[in-house]
């Protein structure tokens, strides 16, 4: 999450928290390609408003995974 605390979302801190997730590499490629997308404003990081939709997005996907794989 916001390692820093200063509010906003880096990519750096996004990719810090992917590896923690257990899922695989490859969605985890996916999820951080799609940061910028959640990028609004355009600044490179995230505000709290700009990351909950993609933790809704994320946690949508990974329960679509039925399967778990
Ligand atoms: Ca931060
Ligand atoms: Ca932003």
């Amino acid at each position: 999450m916001d390692a820093n605390k200063d509010g906003r979302l880096s990519q750096q801190e996004f990719a810090k928290d992917l590896r923690h997730l257990n899922i695989p590499d490859e969605r985890k490629a996916h999820f951080r390609r799609k940061f910028p997308a959640f990028d609004d404003d355009g600044d490179a990081v995230l505000s709290h408003e700009e990351a909950s939709p993609l933790f809704n997005f994320m946690f949508s996907f990974q329960n679509l995974d039925v399967n778990k794989e």
